[in-house]
């Protein structure tokens, strides 16, 4: 029996703003309280957290990561430990990762590996979404499978032919599928046989630098999928979410089919808004064959700031036209993964980690007057809970709520670093993030009522998370 008292501070949800006590019994919060006023009466805390001057938000939702994905000839280097642990660091608490069907395998046994692999692991509770990586009669009757082991969303891919690609043939199955069961169809939306042609030539012109992975994944090949993908979700009535969006064209796709009244809604990710093909990639690295940039190689590719990308996507945030922020965490090492590509940007493994720094990078948005506090919560933490199937449960400080509680501090401040005075936790040996200031910390971290971390220290446990089993998305009739 424990109960914790969150005193003093300002409670963020997406609705808005309100000075709270913040009151939670066992792994629930049960009342929010008239700040000051909980210390009398029959309330004595078994703990009480002073959050005097700081903001009392929703634990993170990051709806995108990969954690121990199979690519490129390797395998991602968090595992549902590590990873899940870093994104407690940084005030994720819960996180739904990509069940992976591969080809020529039954989805049934892509899950239960994803099971296999998480289970008695994470720190943080966890949710899938389960991706189909061979559309066919076999696949399709077992998507009827998935809402009842709470797998209310699944994935596709227009790019990477030979490894998770689906045809149009196969997309237009699968929503039609969809459709019928009420799964939210989440797209990886590039042309990937025009890509890899794009790449091909590159290659063999001698240009194999790592930038030229950002030439070959050019933005029109991001508009065409994305265009493809609404229209063929338009024609099928099955609501589309595309994930990963970096090209401004593409957003535009977007745009133009909630105005329309279409269900399709966007994601994006902290590094289509802060990091750039000019200033990470590198126009020199191209000419000088600098192997650095592969630390930013990633799918969606990084893309040109000149060009005006990363504007295109804040102001997406702001106007709605892009409804969620996730990270795609899918992370590999410079040693002997990323390495692979040193010769052939083809080769090298595709991601960036960064689970552990959503939070504080899109608080910084808000300190950058990008987006409102509230914008800033519901982006981290209640439309990631309301699009997949968790919201009342995550997502929101109330009364019945599980307790996923983050204490933020505006005062405090995280510098990204690596190495020696390395100051992030994902199991990787740099971070696309080195070197970025955030102006704001993560003091405490709470996942159902479990204390995760406090005062510089970390007081979680794999095996404590557990998973999730999501109902339908909410963002349908
Ligand atoms: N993009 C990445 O950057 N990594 C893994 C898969 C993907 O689509
Ligand atoms: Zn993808
Ligand atoms: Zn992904
Ligand atoms: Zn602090």
């Amino acid at each position: 029996m424990s109960t914790i008292l969150i005193s003093g501070g300002t409670v963020v949800n997406a609705t808005g703003t309100m000075r709270a006590d913040v009151l939670v019994y066992e792994e629930k919060i049960v009342a929010l309280l008239e700040p000051g006023n909980s210390s009398l009466g029959a309330i004595t805390a078994d703990k009480v957290i002073d959050a005097t001057g700081k903001y009392v938000i929703p634990g993170g939702i990051d709806a995108h990561t990969h954690f121990s994905l199979p690519f490129g000839g390797t395998q991602a280097s968090d595992d549902f430990d590590t990873g899940t642990r870093a994104a407690a660091w940084g005030g994720t608490t819960s996180v739904i990762d990509f069940a992976v069907q591969k080809y020529g395998e039954r989805v049934e046994d892509g899950l239960a590996t994803w099971h296999g692999m998480a289970g008695g692991e994470a720190h943080i509770d966890y949710g899938f979404h389960q991706i189909i990586g061979g559309v066919d009669e076999e696949s399709l009757k077992a998507m009827e499978t998935l809402v009842d082991e709470g797998i209310t969303s699944y994935k596709l891919f227009m790019a990477y032919p030979g490894v998770f690609y689906s045809d149009d043939a196969q997309i237009l199955r699968a929503m039609q599928k969809a459709r019928e069961l009420g799964l939210l169809t989440m797209m990886h939306a590039e042309n990937g046989p025009a890509i890899d042609v794009l790449a091909a030539q590159l290659a063999e012109s001698g240009k194999t630098a790592p930038y030229y992975h950002g030439i070959a994944r050019a933005w029109q090949m991001e508009e065409e999928a994305t265009h493809r993908a609404i229209m063929l979700s338009d024609l099928t009535e099955a609501p589309l979410y595309i994930v990963h969006m970096s090209a401004k064209q593409a957003v535009e796709q977007v745009a133009w089919a909630r105005d329309k009244g279409k269900n399709v809604f966007g994601e994006t990710c902290p590094q289509y808004l802060y990091l750039s093909l000019e200033k990470q990639l590198g126009a020199k690295s191209a000419e000088w064959g600098d192997f650095e940039g592969a630390k930013w190689v990633c799918s969606t590719p990084l893309r040109s700031e000149e060009e005006g990308h990363l504007e295109a996507m804040w102001q997406g945030l702001r106007t709605n036209d892009l409804q969620m922020v996730s990270t795609d965490h899918c992370p590999f090492c410079m040693k002997d993964q990323k390495e692979l590509g040193r010769d052939d940007f083809r080769a090298i493994p595709n991601g960036i980690g960064s689970v552990e720094h959503r939070v504080d990078l899109l608080y910084q948005g808000v300190v950058d007057g990008r987006i409102s506090l509230p914008r800033w919560v519901e982006l981290i933490a209640t439309t990631p809970a309301r699009m997949f199937g968790l919201y009342g449960k995550k997502g929101v400080i109330q009364p019945g709520a599980d307790a996923d509680i983050v204490v933020y501090d505006p005062q405090g401040h995280t510098s990204i670093g690596v190495g020696e005075g390395r100051t992030h936790h994902m199991n990787m040996d740099h971070s696309a993030w080195e070197g970025f200031e955030i102006d704001g910390h993560v003091d405490v971290t709470i996942s159902r009522g479990r204390v995760l971390v406090e005062d510089g220290q970390y007081h979680g446990a794999k095996g404590h998370g557990q998973f999730l089993k999501r109902d339908l998305t909410q963002y349908l009739v």
